[in-house]
């Protein structure tokens, strides 16, 4: 403990990841020192960003990003968002973002595994270490995108906490802050939290990724920052944005939208260009940027990966 304040936060030489207890007297002997000494809190948190800056833009693993996909246009997948805590126009979101805090940023690891701990968003991003992938993006809406994430597998978080026997699913919880988050209210009838769920095996194959970054910068709050989940295989809607809680269960979560409308949004929710959702085809995507429209990949182009998890 008093060894890790001696030095900035980032200089921390073994694991970063702290278990629950040492992390919260960490941040609150932190708040109090700021109180007696706040150049010293300052230092420490500009330390903090510092390290997180450096992360990015992070080295592009050429493995995981085919070549022939073109980047969809930055600012236009930054300001085109589907993040209905602020709003359900995905043009008004950026501009309702503002009252949002990011930091710190508290995650929550725990349910069914020997080893729960809780970390900050941008000590995950360390202790992982991040790299940048091409994915493509593909909402329900029949709208996609190419786009170039900057996070780590979450495998690697799954295998560090250690899954017991039992667990079967992961639930993933986001933010849930009226006060920050103008969306929330106009949605009374929502079963907020955003709540998400994979089962685990899909949660530990190598495309799934937490992700802290895109397009080479910190995630902008409207994509979900400080941390998200990116499941390219499967609709949008399954990668919640602004996670706080990832929980291994022995049960299938039920999540936001299978609650609201279980035929249109089931939990699998795979993309299938031959399923078309009830009220629209899914055979084709508007992309972005271009508004060019192409054809659906069965599980969104990642067939050859993912195509046996689906085996009966
Ligand atoms: N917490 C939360 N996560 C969410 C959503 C949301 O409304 N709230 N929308 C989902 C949907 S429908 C999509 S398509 C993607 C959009 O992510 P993007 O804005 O980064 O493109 O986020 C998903 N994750
Ligand atoms: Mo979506």
């Amino acid at each position: 403990m008093s060894n890790n304040i001696l030095r900035p936060e980032w200089h921390l030489p073994e694991n970063r990841v702290t278990p629950e207890r040492a992390y919260r007297n960490r941040r609150k002997f932190l708040r109090e020192l700021g109180l007696a000494n706040g150049g010293l809190l300052a230092a420490s948190l500009a330390a903090e960003a510092a390290a997180a800056k450096k992360l990015y833009p992070a080295q592009r693993n050429i493995a995981f990003s085919p070549p022939d996909l073109k980047l969809t246009n930055e600012r236009v997948f930054t300001t085109y968002n589907n993040f209905y805590e602020f709003s359900t126009d995905k043009e008004a979101v950026v501009d309702r973002v503002g009252k949002f805090v990011i930091t710190p940023w508290p995650v929550k690891i725990h349910g069914l595994c020997e080893q729960p701990f809780t970390a900050d968003a941008d000590e995950l991003a360390a202790e992982f270490g991040v790299e940048e992938r091409v994915y493509r993006f593909r909402c329900v809406e029949a709208w996609g995108a190419v786009v170039p994430w900057t996070g780590f597998e979450l495998r690697k978080l799954l295998e560090k906490v250690k899954p017991k026997a039992g667990a079967k699913f992961v639930k993933f919880v986001t933010a849930n802050r009226p006060e920050q988050m103008p969306g929330i209210a106009r949605l009374r009838g929502y079963p907020w939290p955003y709540t998400e769920g994979l089962r685990l095996d899909e949660a530990m194959h190598p495309l799934t990724m937490l992700v802290t970054g895109v397009y080479g910068k910190p995630l902008p709050k409207q994509n979900g920052a400080p941390i998200r989940l990116v499941v390219p295989w499967k609709y949008g809607y399954k990668s919640g944005k602004s996670l706080v809680e990832i929980e291994l269960t022995d049960k299938q979560p039920k999540t936001l939208w299978e609650t609201l409308s279980p035929e249109e949004y089931p939990f699998e929710s795979n993309v299938d260009p031959a399923v078309p959702h009830p009220r629209w085809s899914q055979a084709t995507e508007r992309q972005v940027d271009t508004g060019d429209r192409i054809r659906t990949l069965p599980f969104n182009g990642y067939a050859a990966q993912v195509a046996s998890l689906y085996k009966k």
